[in-house]
C-alpha cells in the first residue's frame, strides 16, 4: 500500500463553486472520492487544503519526515509563483513533493509561468484539470 498526501493552496476550496472555465465544474470532495475509488487497496491518499502560507509550511514539516508517506501532490494555487518559503520547505523535507496544477499555467498570464517551487519538486503537472491529481499521484507511485 503506497500512501500520499494531497495538499491543496489558497482558494482550491472553491473549487466546483467559481470560474468553472479555467478551473472546470467539479469539487475536490468528488475528485477525492473518485481518486480514493480508484486506488482502493493500493494508494491511501489523505488531504490538506489551507488558505494559509504558514499552515501549508506547517503541514510540509509535520508530515515530511515520515518514513511512512510516499509523496505529496502539491497545488501551492498563487503562492506557486510567489512563495520562496514554501520553496525552502520543501527542500527542507524528506518527503518527495510533485507540483499539480488543474489549469496550463503556461497559457496564462506570464506572472503564472513562473514557479518558486518547480526546482525543489520531483517535476511538475500541468493543464490536465482534476485529473492533473491523479497524473500526481501515478507520478510518486511511480518513484
Ligand atoms: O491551475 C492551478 O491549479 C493553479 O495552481 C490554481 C491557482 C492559480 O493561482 C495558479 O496560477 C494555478 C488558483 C486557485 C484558485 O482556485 C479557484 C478555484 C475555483 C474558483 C476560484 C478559484
Amino acid at each position: 500500500m503506497k500512501r500520499i498526501l494531497i495538499i491543496n493552496g489558497p482558494n482550491l476550496n472553491l473549487l466546483g463553486r467559481r470560474e468553472p472555465g479555467i478551473y472546470g465544474s467539479a469539487d475536490m470532495e468528488s475528485c477525492l472520492a473518485a481518486l480514493r475509488l480508484r486506488y482502493q487497496g493500493s494508494v491511501e491518499i489523505s488531504y490538506f487544503q489551507s488558505n494559509h502560507e504558514g499552515a501549508i509550511i506547517d503541514k510540509l514539516h509535520e508530515v515530511g519526515f515520515d518514513t511512512e508517506l510516499d509523496g505529496i501532490v502539491l497545488n501551492a494555487g498563487a503562492y506557486t509563483h510567489t512563495s520562496l518559503a514554501i520553496a525552502d520547505a520543501i527542500a527542507a523535507i524528506k518527503v518527495a513533493v510533485v507540483e499539480v496544477h488543474i489549469s496550463n499555467v503556461h497559457s496564462r498570464e506570464e506572472i503564472r509561468h513562473r514557479s518558486m517551487i518547480s526546482g525543489v519538486c520531483k517535476g511538475v503537472v500541468a493543464g490536465f484539470g482534476l485529473d492533473s491529481y491523479r497524473l500526481g499521484i501515478e507520478a510518486i507511485a511511480a518513484l
